[in-house]
């Protein structure tokens, strides 16, 4: 068992986005690609010797052998602990939760989230910290910066472990911990939400349950904690065996990916509440019979119901949601007279105000939600919300939404995203509407007066970063918003989205068809951005 130094050149698109560094699989194939990222981070970390790691993920096309080279360059490395979850898996939030239950000092996800998998999809690797979230900023700006002056990286030669098998043992001087991927997860669920009040509700026999892994990491976690722990039935869960390639699918719960749940959700028959996670099941979708709920609606109904659920029965330090989901989270604060934070997108910003317990539900419009317990958004945990808060309310999903409109207003929201746009012109919509600012505030459009126009940037009130250029504000006088990002997680060309909102108080008006609702907006934008001729497209890929 040799140590090896290999010279090695550097990579100059190692810059990890909204969450990590997201590749196709061929290049993460390429010779030393990941092992310069892995080491970048290593050395941006100022050495890992002494050091824990956790590793783990998705399970998708390359994670076995992604595995191997982390195991060899860790022991390389000198770490003195690497945490793995038995057959290299481990969902997002449960490699937080591993990180934070041990006290390590952080982490690596071998995961593309929802984009898909098998050997011409997607792979992708991500750094947590000791908090069990995703690096800020400022460390994934160090990797980046490592990886750009690399030479060199530092292994040992040894054969691959057994992934397999619960057990400890050496590699090298470095100690390897093989643990259940699922236990430690299910455990900590297991405090925070009455498990016999939901076990009782899913033998009701008015009451169904489907839950959709979409073939991705959630089939494990949703055996162990659905059916074995909870008792839910065999027939409740679908497309729970992980493939390495999703089978086939785009491992994405929206509309329009979840094809299974959704067919047997808009059905006649539909179960009671209807769920699906994504490829590292950080991401959910909940639904009711025949109704969607939209994600910036459900974490405002989370943050509105906290005290009915066990492990928040003490209240709400804050909630916080990044810019462009809807302010429906914010009506809520302000009845509960807490604080909500807006923060840009990705879950790294809500680290800091989560450790510095300002906060204890935090939120994004794109499917994810979560709280205190972990430092990352949680699928099954928004699941087992939504299925303990049936199970205290007694009445369905779509009564739950309506009664909250009812109370709180209904903020119609949207967002249409154009993927794989040539990268060229997405830039040149961006940077074009940046320069126009000063004559959008105070344009009229119809009955719609745009009231502030601007480029959100944000100031982290506990270190003082700022992160500038996240996302462009169209705010009107009547509170309604549209916004506009690039994404920060694709691996083709430039996927633009676009988000709409627009608050309604009038009881009477809240039960339109969402798209409907959202018109004027949806074309004044059109009108605005000149989208459909920058982007030769005549409608969005995806409509959330
Ligand atoms: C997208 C979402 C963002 C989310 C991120 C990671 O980023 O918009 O809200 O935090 O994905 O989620 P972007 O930059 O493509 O808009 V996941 O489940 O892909 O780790
Ligand atoms: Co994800």
């Amino acid at each position: 068992m040799e140590n090896k130094t290999i010279s090695t050149q550097a990579f100059s698109d190692q810059r990890p986005g909204t969450s990590g560094l997201r590749k196709k699989v061929s290049v993460f194939q390429q010779p030393h690609y990941l092992e310069n990222f892995v080491q970048a981070t290593f050395d941006a970390l100022g050495g890992v010797k002494e050091k824990q790691l956790a590793v783990g993920g998705d399970g998708r096309f390359y994670n076995r052998e992604a595995l191997q080279t982390i195991v060899r360059m860790a022991a390389g490395n000198g770490l003195k602990k690497l945490v793995i979850g038995r057959g290299g898996i481990l969902s997002t939030p449960a490699a937080s939760c591993v990180i934070r239950k041990y006290g390590l000092d952080g982490g690596f996800i071998l995961s593309a989230s929802h984009n898909p998998g098998g050997p011409h999809g997607d792979f992708g690797i991500k750094f947590n910290t000791a908090n069990g979230g995703p690096a800020p900023e400022k460390i994934t700006e160090a990797i980046y910066q490592k990886s750009l002056a690399l030479g060199r990286y530092l292994t040992i030669e040894n054969p691959d472990i057994d992934l397999d098998a619960q057990k400890h043992f050496m590699v090298g001087a470095m100690m390897v911990e093989i643990i259940d991927p699922v236990n430690d997860y299910a455990d900590l669920m297991m405090e925070l939400f009455d498990f016999p009040a939901i076990a009782k509700l899913l033998q009701e026999k008015d009451f169904a349950f489907i839950f959709d892994a979409m073939h991705a990491v959630t089939g494990p976690y949703a055996e162990e904690i659905f059916c074995r722990r909870l008792g839910a039935a065999k027939e409740s869960l679908l497309n729970c065996a992980v493939k390495p390639d999703f089978g086939g699918g785009h491992p994405d719960p929206n509309l329009k990916h979840a094809k299974d749940l959704v067919r047997i959700m808009f059905s006649a028959k539909a179960p009671t509440l209807g769920a699906a996670s994504d490829g590292d099941g950080d991401r959910n979708m909940i639904l009711g019979d025949n109704f969607f709920v939209t994600p910036s609606d459900s974490v405002a109904i989370i943050a509105a119901n906290a005290h009915l659920i066990k492990g928040y029965r003490n209240g709400l330090k804050g909630v916080a949601r990044s810019m462009p989901t809807s302010c429906a989270l914010d009506a809520v604060a302000k009845e509960l007279d807490i604080e909500c934070y807006e923060t840009p997108t990705g879950w790294k910003f809500f680290g800091n105000l989560l450790d510095a317990g300002k906060l204890t539900i935090c939120g994004e419009e794109s499917f994810g939600t979560s709280s205190d317990h972990v430092r990352e958004k949680d699928g099954l945990w928004t699941v087992l919300f939504w299925l303990n808060l049936l199970a205290v309310k007694k009445i369905s999903v779509k009564e739950i939404v309506e009664t909250h409109w009812q109370h709180f207003g209904r903020n119609y929201y949207t967002r249409h995203d154009y993927e794989e746009v040539e990268s060229g012109a997405a830039n040149k919509l961006v940077n074009s509407l940046r320069e126009r600012f000063e004559t959008l505030c105070g344009a009229q459009f119809g009955l719609l007066e745009i009231t502030q126009a601007d480029d959100f940037s944000y100031l982290d009130p506990i270190d003082n970063s700022l992160s500038e250029h996240q996302g462009i504000r169209l705010i009107f006088k009547d509170k309604s918003r549209i916004i506009l990002r690039l994404s920060g997680t694709g691996t083709s060309g430039a996927t633009l989205r676009l988000y709409f909102e627009k608050v309604e108080k009038n009881p009477a008006a809240m039960n339109l068809e969402t798209q409907a609702a959202l018109a004027e907006l949806i074309s004044l934008a059109d009108e605005l951005f000149a989208i459909k001729k920058i982007t030769g497209r005549s409608q969005p890929t995806v409509i959330t």
